[in-house]
């Protein structure tokens, strides 16, 4: 492969002259934008163990009040793309949200999707669409992009959850807004919703007189049924193999969101898996046990709600150090993100 052009090796008023009529030679910059074989991602391996972030945000409860914020929130930044640009990778954004007893987070939507996924705490809820959700350990929550959605607290001690948005992607595209609106109406999740058939695989509930025409008809997919699906799979899984669930739309089958993919693994006690290289960054965050992840050069041992992203394109190994508790761990990727747009690879 031959050296390409250096832009100093340009004369000045000719360099000068593109400049003034907004153009820029395409081939001091080529490899730059098109590395070969490998991008080369701004995205770093980066540990956010839960223990001090914790002890930060019950600071920002003390200092900020929740008028103040709307939402409190500290974010999980990336060092490799900048602080300031608020991205745990590429596509996603992570946040972990506290909110203290009687306080409310206003009702408002917007463009970019999020899921929450509840840290700890109890008494907590997110009305989403009308539809009100408890907030427990491990449930996963969507509010998926255009709903309304509001949290509140009934309970006595601070709850915490993880926020995880398309964010990046959806500010990048100059798409990313949202209006605030009026305290919302709730309801019980009913009907299909409810329905314990959206956790029994392989049948759907088909409402006789109107078929449920929701985009979104799962709303919240509560932990208990989900750990008990892992546990389910593990006893049939060998132990190269973690048990992994995805989270789906129940109706359609398709990943839950349209550009983030969610998923939760299980891990044997002791048991080690390697994940092939696959394009998509990807965010570890460990529900119950311990897990050690090596990826990018680099090895975190998380613990107990600690969080991580390692970038895409490369193997992760996933290691429950435990030799008698199983370890379970929600996943966040840009799968879907790349599936659509076709750049989806795994890599042996
Ligand atoms: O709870 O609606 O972390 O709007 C960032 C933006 C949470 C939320 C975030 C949001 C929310």
């Amino acid at each position: 492969m031959t050296d390409l052009g250096r832009l100093e090796d340009l004369p000045q008023d000719y360099r000068d002259a593109l400049t003034r009529l907004n153009l820029v030679p395409l081939w001091p910059s080529l490899r730059g934008v098109m590395p070969a074989h490998t991008p080369r991602p701004q995205t770093q391996a980066t540990h956010w163990p839960y223990a001090t972030l914790k002890e930060q945000l019950l600071k920002a409860g003390e200092l900020t009040p929740i008028e103040k914020a709307e939402r409190r929130v500290l974010v999980l930044a990336n060092p490799g793309h900048g602080l300031e640009k608020m991205q745990a990778s590429a596509a996603i954004y992570l946040g972990m949200q506290l909110l203290m007893p009687g306080e409310w987070a206003p009702s408002h939507r917007h463009t970019p999707n999020a899921v929450r996924m509840v840290v700890e705490g109890e008494g907590a809820w997110t009305t989403v669409d009308g539809e009100r959700c408890p907030m427990q350990r491990g449930d996963l929550i969507l509010t998926p992009t255009g709903l309304w959605h509001e949290h509140g607290h009934d309970g006595s001690e601070p709850v915490i959850w993880l926020d995880v948005l398309d964010l990046p992607l959806v500010y990048y595209l100059e798409a990313s807004y949202h209006v605030n609106g009026e305290r919302q109406k709730s309801r019980a999740a009913s009907g299909a919703q409810a329905s314990p058939a959206y956790v029994a695989a392989g049948v759907l509930p088909t409402p006789v007189f109107a078929r449920g025409n929701k985009r979104y008809p799962m709303l919240r997919y509560p932990w208990s049924s989900t750990r008990d699906a892992l546990t389910k799979i593990a006893q049939t899984t060998d132990d190269q193999t973690a048990a992994q669930i995805t989270y789906i739309n129940p109706e359609t089958g398709e990943d839950a969101e349209n550009i983030l993919g969610f998923y939760a693994m299980m891990l044997k006690a002791g048991q080690s898996v390697t994940l092939p290289a696959r394009s998509p960054a990807t965010v570890f965050h460990v529900i119950e046990g311990s897990c050690a992840v090596t990826a990018a050069s680099q090895r975190f041992a998380l613990t107990r709600a600690d969080t991580c992203c390692v970038p895409g394109y490369g193997a992760v190994q996933l290691q429950n150090p435990s030799s008698t508790e199983p370890a379970y761990l929600f996943l966040a990727d840009e799968g879907p993100l790349h599936r659509k747009l076709g750049l989806y690879e795994e890599r042996p």
